[in-house]
């Protein structure tokens, strides 16, 4: 069910180990005329196009876009004890790790009297887009939130679409995420029309725009988030979850086997790769997969995305060549089963995230390992990272010279001036000494 590709005895350069990556075929581009109609139809008519659009692609009208910030608070009361202590558990973990990921502010002396700081200062106001549909994730909520909060934005909105069944609001889970985060901005809207609004703003309903949109979504919502960049700034483009895992003949079939289960649970067009050295362990996971494909509660969305043309075992002549093999394809998650796991580590350029070792899966960092589940996809991890608090912060130099200081520079400021036909950027620094 899950196809071979068996790449042993072969030379492969990294632009032919590109083009044999498995993916699946995205179309992000191709709606985007559709997509500039939806925001157009936002910024025009406010409240009253998001409410079309929801009865229009989520089939139900919610009373208002605003959810009143007391069914936040009902929501997270009537809230599962043991979901409750779960989300407490990854806010803690996740926030106590995130601290790390700000940058100390710095101060550079140059010369006596010439100092640059630099700062990483956050941006004020974000909008966290929360998919619905088959996808119901208040881990997401936690790891969008908790990022920006830690970088230590002020205002945060959430926007996430309506459902049928949760009254034609947003889903409960969300909103008792939100409310043990302390959000209570929330919007039921949803789609390209829910990230122009974020961008844009609905003065109508008190939404003002927000600096950057975060969060995942179908074509739909990456095609908006492409449309809005210039307004807004956007975190990476999220597509269908992938997992790699490079594996050699010491690694537990039975893991392997339950770990790529676990992502390809999420979508039909997700993707879960193996690549090993050895003959005998693609066997026995191809083998190790059967069962527990068949029995698991979503058996038939992971059959699809198990067969699918994006999730493959590679079988290559070393471990060398399947560390070749992940930085070409640079996953989203990437697992490491192999007898010397440092030595691969010191070999992978390209993961969103690097997961080292039998007791180390996905699916703990997917919720209370402490890391950021939000993580680039589709190849981005070849030029950027997952989700965290630099994805709020912008670094901002501070220029603090003294008058003996600018008096050092300024005749080079004067001979640049003039090299550049700038007379009067030379004259504003001598001003300063003619007195
Ligand atoms: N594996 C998903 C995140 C997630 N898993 C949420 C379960 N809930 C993308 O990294
Ligand atoms: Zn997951």
């Amino acid at each position: 069910m899950i196809q071979r590709i068996d790449l042993r005895g072969r030379t492969l350069d990294h632009a032919e180990l590109l083009a044999l990556v498995p993916r699946p075929d995205s179309d992000v581009s191709s709606v985007a005329p559709q997509v500039a109609e939806l925001i157009a139809d936002v910024r025009e008519r406010g409240e009253t196009a998001l409410l079309d659009q929801a009865e229009r692609f989520d089939r139900v009208r919610p009373a208002s876009v605003r959810v009143d910030p007391q069914a936040l608070r009902d929501a997270e009361a009537a809230l599962d004890p043991a979901v409750r202590e779960a989300l407490e558990g990854a806010i803690s973990r996740v926030r106590l790790a995130t601290a790390a990921q700000v940058p100390p502010a710095t101060t550079t002396e140059l010369a006596p009297g010439a100092v640059i700081e630099q700062r990483w200062h956050p941006v004020s106001r974000v909008g966290l887009y929360v998919p619905g549909g088959k996808a119901v994730y208040p881990s997401s909520v936690v790891m969008n939130v908790v990022a920006a909060q830690v970088a230590g934005v002020r205002s945060i909105a959430l926007a996430s679409p309506p459902q049928h069944d949760a009254g034609a609001s947003v889903h409960p889970t969300i909103l008792a995420a939100a409310s043990l985060l302390g959000v209570d901005e929330v919007y039921a809207m949803g789609g390209a029309g829910a990230i122009g609004a974020l961008a844009y703003g609905v003065p109508q309903i008190g939404l003002l725009p927000v600096d950057v949109v975060t969060g995942p979504g179908n074509v739909f919502v990456a095609a908006a988030k492409r449309a809005v960049q210039g307004v807004a700034g956007i975190d990476a483009e999220a597509g269908p979850t992938e997992i790699l895992i490079i594996a050699d003949d010491s690694a537990d079939p039975d893991f392997i086997a339950a770990d790529l289960i676990s992502q390809a649970e999420h979508d039909e067009l997700a993707s879960s790769v193996l690549v090993t050295d050895s003959v005998d362990l693609a066997d026995r996971v191809e083998a190790a997969l059967t069962g527990p494909a068949a029995a698991t509660r979503h058996a038939e969305r992971v059959g699809v995305a198990l067969a699918g043309r994006q999730s493959a075992i590679v079988v290559m002549d070393s471990i060398a060549d399947a560390a070749a093999f992940s930085n070409a394809y640079g996953p989203e998650h990437l697992e490491l089963h192999t007898s010397d796991d440092d030595s691969l580590l010191a070999m992978i350029d390209n993961a969103g995230a690097i997961f080292m070792g039998s007791y180390s899966p996905v699916s703990l960092g997917d919720y209370l390992a402490g890391s950021n589940h939000v993580l680039p996809t589709g190849g981005q991890a070849r030029y950027s990272a997952g989700l965290g608090a630099y994805t709020f912060l912008r670094p901002q130099q501070i220029v603090r010279y003294t008058r003996d200081g600018l008096r050092e520079v300024s005749e080079r400021i004067v001979a640049l001036s003039g090299a550049e036909d700038l007379p009067a950027h030379g004259e504003a620094v001598t001003a300063r000494f003619s007195k």
